[in-house]
């Protein structure tokens, strides 16, 4: 038997269907980087998990080579996830929907932990991200409408900034949270579109 905390390589990605918990107990998995990807900021990698509409991922840690995180077809939560060395991106909204990611962590992520590429809702709490390229970043040059907050976080050495937009429709928020060497929250928002306090 293996010893609890080795990792588990995923060799395929995990797909966790419409409505259903996939709990990892704690469990770190990896990629298999010849099938999912290596990690790096190549793009057309594929993702440890791929969740469909209204699915949870929770109590999973995804680990060096994470190559492309995590996707969400629409509705999902990510609950106590932590990404130890972000792979491409952390997590991607593929289709419109909600995103509440509660707890967890993000470390080493060269540019994004975050994308949007599909209108929708990213709601970010009690959520902890260290050497970061941009917390949140909606596809650029896109101009649907997502809505971005930032809630309870402790966010540190961002190379970008915390929230990022091409949209002028799109918001962001950003309340209660501490932050060391982040040069900009927002960046790319029209006046009026983001609050903080
Ligand atoms: O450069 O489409 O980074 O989903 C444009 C690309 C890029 C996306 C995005 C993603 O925005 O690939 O990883
Ligand atoms: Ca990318
Ligand atoms: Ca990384
Ligand atoms: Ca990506």
């Amino acid at each position: 038997a293996q010893p609890a905390n080795a990792a588990t390589t995923v060799n395929s990605t995990i797909i966790v269907p419409a409505g259903t918990t996939y709990d990892g107990y704690g469990q770190t998995f990896v990629a298999n980087a010849s099938t999912l990807g290596d990690g790096s900021q190549a793009e057309g990698q594929k993702p440890v998990f791929r969740l469909e509409a209204g699915a949870t991922l929770k109590n999973v840690i995804l680990a060096a080579p994470a190559a492309d995180g995590v996707h969400c077809y629409g509705s999902c939560n990510i609950v106590n996830v932590t990404w130890s060395d972000v792979g491409e991106d952390a997590l991607t909204l593929k289709a419109s929907g909600t995103v509440n990611i509660t707890g967890g962590a993000a470390y080493k992520a060269y540019d994004k932990v975050f994308q949007l590429n599909a209108a929708g809702t990213i709601n970010i709490k009690n959520f902890k991200a260290n050497d970061i390229g941009k917390l949140v970043r909606q596809l650029g040059g896109s101009t649907y409408k997502t809505v971005m907050t930032v809630d309870n976080c402790d966010i540190s050495n961002v190379k970008d900034s915390i929230l990022r937009t091409d949209s002028t429709v799109s918001t962001g928020k950003i309340t209660n949270t501490r932050y060391s060497k982040v040069p900009t929250l927002f960046k790319g928002f029209a006046s009026g579109n983001t609050s903080q306090s």
